[in-house]
């Protein structure tokens, strides 16, 4: 029998000879291993040996759970079992599995509202659903997916950089256990994401970006949006995703996804590993069908792991931490990824090691802990900054050390400071070359307090009470700094400080505050009152401008019982406010605040620290051709900009203040309000929140024709000189 003879059913033999129906919907098949079938065999040959085989072998249930995992990461059990080994091309099953017809799109969408995460015992769905922007490269496939499978919800973003960005928010508000996916068409919509993709990547937040891509069939090129290369026709605007992809991969034959989505979930939900992930997806791919296995869509739990350090590391650290007189943890995102932080809070009281707080880190301890000195390094606080200067041994926990934690490496000036790094992955367990206890926060920590406890032969390990008492000291005299700035009351605009005092003290305690760059991040670092871990929601591994309102709908989409506050800059604002309008579509109420000191605040006054008087900084109209710069005072012609009025144009309720009073009475309104509110209010560009024995390496002109330039260039020199490499002990 020649195989193009076969009528339709022995191709597709009906379900029921393959699988009977158990409860709802679940199918028993035949799920021994078989040796794959040579193509030539003829169908009527193997549906008599499948038919036999049956007959044979009693049928197995498909477990409704998949195996929790099987190896360090969490593979899934027909990953590996190798099930889908075999060609199949819709019609003939070489591995006699159930399959199902359907297109490349439909198949990503179909596994993934399938995939869930458990730690703990606690499970929910890895994916919360898709934001997308439609266009050619994606209409057709996942669009049409989307469409067939209004489960798995399709949320209209406005731009493919803030729904990135929304879906990283969300991600880092559900301590990585839950994301978006995102899906763009080709070409300018892919490329929008990948500033978002650096942001997760960089950040350690997963989100799995679906941007379309060129026809992977070639013979229409180039096609609408497609970059051509004379020396390839394997490459297109997607590559740009690779360095900022945790994985990449490009779906040119529809079957590629039985191989890559496990892949990608695998990448996804390993906390050492997570970032974006990007599937590349050629648009005609997207749209044609195969007969995937059943089992592919069968529901799935990945297991995140609390893996444990090596016991070896551990002994080693208690007792580098028992010869310690001035220990300092470095309390970094991880503490609160890992929700480590009630274990933290326990080690802090039973050994007495102060606390520094870096900018993903901060809300690990409650602010009024007497042992959280707060912010550290080049945004620090004094309190944190003195204590890091003289520390003999640095307890990393949960940090990537960036230059804004480290002071630019000038932050630890103790000889004999050494480092022992508490973190999920080796990379930054090992900076500093440290002594690296490579695992989870909240176990490590756990293990790590009971050999420090009494039951040990060396007794219970305390810092001495001098030096509990000095961090306490320090403590308790960087409140009275914070109290100061907090009442500060500007004339005729108020300052920055004053504003942030009000925000912190006028929100409900459970409410999340979120900001990302500009002048805000390094005042907030410092002066935001953490109440809880999740109330300080800052982005500063990539510091973009434009996430704060994209964010804040991530955050309000991840806790939508909380109140959302995005602290925004006039600048950021500009950037990206389109996602005022998703709020409202979605019924996702924010709470904006903006504050508008005519241009950039925070680069205005690097830029005169480096002697260059503000240039380019400000939101003028040029004078002459020429930039007026901050020595013009006030001798300038301001933009006719209303950012208020834009707002209300989005949709948004706005609140337009003058005074500190206005404000106070704004926050007090907003709680009433229906929809996304902003309040909208004039700050001063020039008071600045003090800089607390912090640095920040940022290099000047070696020659310059300004004196001011030559003399800043003189004072980086001598912060430059007391950078260190940290080369271990
Ligand atoms: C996308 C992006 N572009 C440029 C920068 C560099 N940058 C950092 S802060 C800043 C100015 C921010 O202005 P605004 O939001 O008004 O805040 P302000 O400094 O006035 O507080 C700029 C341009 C950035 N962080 N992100
Ligand atoms: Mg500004």
């Amino acid at each position: 029998m020649q195989m193009n003879k076969l009528s339709p059913d022995t191709l597709h033999p009906p379900r029921a000879t393959l699988a009977v129906a158990l409860g709802e919907g679940e199918l028993v098949r035949d799920s021994s291993p078989l040796p794959c079938q040579p193509r030539c065999k003829s169908g009527g040959e193997r549906e008599m040996n499948k038919q036999i085989r049956l007959a044979e072998q009693p049928a197995r249930p498909i477990h409704r759970r998949w195996p929790r995992y099987i190896g360090p990461h969490g593979w899934p059990e027909y990953f590996v079992k190798g099930h889908y080994r075999a060609q199949n091309d819709g019609r003939t099953n070489m591995n006699e599995q159930v399959t199902k017809r359907l297109t490349m799109a439909q198949a990503i969408i179909a596994f993934l509202k399938n995939q869930y995460v458990e730690r703990d015992g606690r499970e929910q769905p890895f994916f919360a659903g898709c934001f997308g922007i439609f266009g050619h490269g994606n209409i057709a496939g996942i669009g049409q997916a989307l469409q067939q499978m209004p489960e798995f919800r399709y949320y209209q973003a406005r731009n493919e950089q803030a729904m990135v960005h929304s879906a990283a928010a969300y991600a880092k508000t559900k301590n990585r256990l839950q994301t978006f996916a995102c899906t763009s068409s080709v070409g300018p919509g892919a490329t929008n994401m990948v500033t978002g993709a650096a942001l997760a990547t960089i950040n350690r937040l997963p989100v799995l970006l679906l941007p379309g891509d060129i026809f992977a069939r070639r013979n229409v090129a180039p096609v609408l949006q497609q970059l051509e290369s004379e020396h390839t026709q394997d490459i297109s605007v997607n590559d740009c995703f690779k360095p900022v992809s945790r994985y990449w991969d490009r779906i040119s034959r529809p079957e590629q996804v039985l191989t890559s989505l496990p892949e990608a979930l695998r990448v996804l939900t390993s906390p050492a590993e997570t970032g974006a992930v990007t599937l590349a997806l050629p648009e005609d791919v997207q749209t044609e069908a195969y007969g995937y296995p059943e089992t592919f869509f069968r529901r799935c739990v990945w297991h995140i792991p609390r893996n444990r350090p090596d016991r070896h590391a551990l002994e080693q650290s208690a007792a580098w931490i028992r010869a310690s007189k001035q220990p300092l943890i470095v309390a970094g995102g991880g503490v609160i990824y890992s929700e480590a932080t009630d274990i933290l809070r326990r080690f802090v009281g039973q050994t007495g090691i102060p606390v520094g707080e870096t900018m993903a880190g901060k809300g690990s301890l409650r602010y009024d802990h007497p042992l959280n000195l707060g912010a550290i390094g080049a945004t620090g606080t004094f309190a944190a900054n003195r204590i890091a200067k003289d520390a003999d041994l640095v307890i990393g926990i949960g940090t990537r050390y960036s230059d804004f934690t480290t002071s630019s490496k000038t932050a630890f000036q103790n000889p004999a400071a050494r480092f022992i790094n508490l973190n999920v992955g080796a990379f930054d367990a090992s900076k500093h070359l440290a002594l690296p206890l490579v695992g989870d926060a909240q176990v490590t920590l756990e293990e790590l307090l009971d050999l420090l406890d009494s039951h040990d032969k060396s007794g219970s390990y305390s810092v001495e009470a001098s030096y509990r008492a000095q961090a306490e000291r320090l403590h308790a005299e960087w409140d009275t700094e914070v109290e100061r700035i907090y009442d500060i009351r500007h004339m005729p605009l108020p300052s920055q400080g004053e504003l942030i005092g009000a925000v912190n003290e006028l929100s409900a305690p459970d409410a999340i505050m979120v900001c990302a760059a500009g002048s805000l991040p390094g005042d907030l670092h410092k002066l935001w009152r953490a109440r809880h871990p999740k109330n300080y929601h800052m982005e500063y591994g990539y510091s973009c401008m434009g996430y704060e309102i994209a964010g804040g709908l991530g955050i309000k989409m991840a806790a939508p019982g909380r109140d959302v506050y995005v602290m925004v800059g006039d600048g950021s604002y500009l950037m990206m406010n389109s996602e005022i309008v998703t709020s409202i579509q979605e019924n996702y109420k924010l709470i904006i605040v903006l504050l508008d000191n005519s241009g950039f605040k925070s680069i205005g006054a690097l830029s005169r620290s480096l002697g260059q008087e503000g240039f380019g900084t400000r939101y003028v109209y040029p004078h002459n051709g020429r930039w007026p710069t901050d020595a013009a005072g006030a001798d300038v012609q301001t933009l006719p900009v209303d950012l208020a009025a834009n707002a209300r144009s989005l949709g948004a309720h706005v609140i337009e203040c003058k005074t500190y009073a206005d404000f106070v009475a704004a926050l007090k309104t907003v709680q009433t309000t229906d929809r996304t509110s902003v309040i909208y209010i004039q700050n001063d560009r020039y008071v600045a929140i003090p800089n607390y024995e912090g640095w920040w390496d940022v290099p000047v002109a070696e020659v310059s024709e300004m004196s001011s330039v030559q003399a800043a260039r003189a004072e980086w020199a001598a912060m430059r000189a007391q950078e260190r490499y940290f080369l271990g002990q």
